[in-house]
């Protein structure tokens, strides 16, 4: 079946871009072959050796299709390698070779307060930070990013992040697509925005600050306009949003589906086959992708939901956007000479079902995620653009709540004017319910980041401590929301 088109009322006026493209039920496999081939980030394999180093640099940046930029990263002049983690004691080094204080938090991985990165552990240019990591969680997709609260938004944007695959070796048993860069594919989904002659800009203006940055260009892996080559067999995709601001809604361009395997925690008890996949700033999501059916595919996304509905700012954005309609994410051909191991989607993966219900709830808490307008039109002090939670900003010196080691609390989390991705260090949580209604399958399983565009209930679980002086953060990952202040931090103990 074809996949129908979905447009929102405004993307009609910017008809000449690059919707009607996708209407196709084919992808032309010779426009793919002229495009250079997709190449996966190095993977840093620390199962055996129990340690890695990264360091960060900056540089110039060929981006591909004309592209360029001025950027950083860790191990190289953009992104980082995907580190490969086990269970155990992992010994990490990450030495700042930048100009400006960097950090690495560890996003998904739950850690003590101490090694999780937050701002609280920013490196000194030319120093050195040497954590050692406890890793104790079933396997899953995540990342790390430096988070210097006021230049994450622009850290991020200049490259510093990468990913993070945690392993315990048994997805053969699973019967899971496992050959890292063949039919394991780590893709790291990005917008980027470029002047006329092809070099990487950020802007941080009014409507920037209000909406988050978005870009007109999408970058998989740091490359513009590749094609990815997969075997003609069941694929793993790990995606992971590592935008700013943008909001992923995925999709097949032939509606084929995706077989959404593991959230940001790890795996589901049993495959979701899903149409469209929703995925926020900060979020990750492992889906299986059969490639035998045709020689070519495209993911594509529809609009930025905070673009589109987001007001009269977001739709002028849209407008001038090339990302405004339906746009292109990722090609993929498929390639004879690449062996791929899986040919059929399991029926059970065995992922815990976190049934959290159970469990006494020790606290409710509720947070309001506060946008100030730039006229001050909110009032209570949010003048200039200004974001908080609960009517405060975040301050470095003040911790807004503590919670008991080894407890549970309920969060109501609401967003008014814009959907937020709302992401804790340190916890993972259960959606209770969005909206009122069970969570989609995107927010099934262990979540640590999930948008909220109305009102979700939240079930935390707090098993790692955090001290007075190395507390947790509770932020938007809009970044440019985060570094204007919407963003608390709390205890465990
Ligand atoms: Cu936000």
């Amino acid at each position: 079946m074809k996949r129908r088109v979905f447009l929102l009322g405004s993307a009609a006026l910017v008809a000449g871009g690059g919707y009607v493209w996708f209407r196709q039920s084919s992808v032309d496999a010779a426009a793919l072959s002229g495009r250079p081939r997709l190449k996966m980030p190095a993977l840093l394999d620390t199962t055996k050796s129990g340690r890695f180093g990264l360091s960060t640099n900056t540089g110039q940046t060929d981006f591909g299709g004309g592209r360029t930029g001025t950027t950083a990263g860790y191990n190289q002049s953009y992104l980082g390698p995907v580190l490969k983690l086990r269970s155990g004691s992992v010994q990490a080094s990450v030495e700042n070779r930048l100009k400006m204080p960097v950090s690495s938090h560890w996003h998904g991985i739950l850690v003590p307060g101490e090694v999780d990165g937050g701002p609280h552990q920013a490196i000194e240019p030319g120093g050195q930070w040497q954590p050692e990591l406890p890793i104790d969680q079933p396997p899953c997709t995540a990342w790390y990013h430096t988070h210097i609260h006021g230049a994450t938004a622009t850290g991020v944007y200049a490259g510093l992040a990468g990913g993070i695959v945690v392993s315990d070796g048994r997805d053969q048993a699973r019967g899971l697509p496992s050959t890292y860069g063949v039919d394991d594919l780590f893709l790291i989904l990005q917008d980027k925005r470029f002047s006329a002659d092809g070099r990487m800009v950020y802007s941080g203006d009014m409507m920037s600050r209000m909406h988050g940055f978005t870009g007109d260009t999408m970058l998989v892996n740091g490359q513009v306009g590749s094609v990815t080559a997969v075997p003609k067999s069941i694929v793993r995709l790990r995606l992971l949003n590592a935008s700013n601001a943008r909001i992923f809604r995925l999709a097949l361009h032939d509606g084929r589906p995706m077989h959404l395997i593991a959230t940001d925690g790890g795996y589901l008890p049993a495959p979701a086959a899903i149409e469209e996949l929703r995925l926020s700033p900060g979020e990750r999501a492992e889906v299986l992708v059969d490639f035998s059916t045709a020689e070519t595919a495209m993911l594509v996304s529809k609009p930025d939901p905070n673009a589109g509905m987001g007001g009269m700012m977001g739709r002028m954005q849209n407008l001038i956007s090339r990302l405004g309609s339906d746009f292109e994410v990722v090609a993929f051909a498929t390639d004879e000479r690449l062996e791929g191991k899986i040919s059929a989607i399991p029926d059970q993966l065995g992922g815990a079902i976190p049934d959290l219900r159970k469990l006494q709830v020790a606290k409710q808490r509720h947070f309001s995620l506060d946008m100030g307008m730039g006229g001050g039109m909110m009032g209570g002090g949010m003048m200039g653009g200004e974001m908080a939670i609960n009517g405060k900003a975040f301050a470095e010196r003040t911790i807004n709540l503590r919670a008991n080691l080894g407890t549970v609390e309920k969060w109501t989390v609401s967003a008014s004017m814009l959907a937020h991705p709302f992401h804790i260090h340190g916890v993972a949580f259960e959606v209770l319910s969005e909206n009122g209604n069970p969570p989609r399958p995107e927010n099934r399983g262990w979540k640590d980041t999930v948008l909220v565009n109305q009102e979700l209930e939240l079930l935390v679980r707090f098993n790692r401590p955090a001290p007075d002086t190395a507390p947790f953060m509770y932020h938007c990952h809009i970044l440019e929301h985060e570094d204007a202040g919407m963003m608390g931090q709390f205890v465990v103990g």
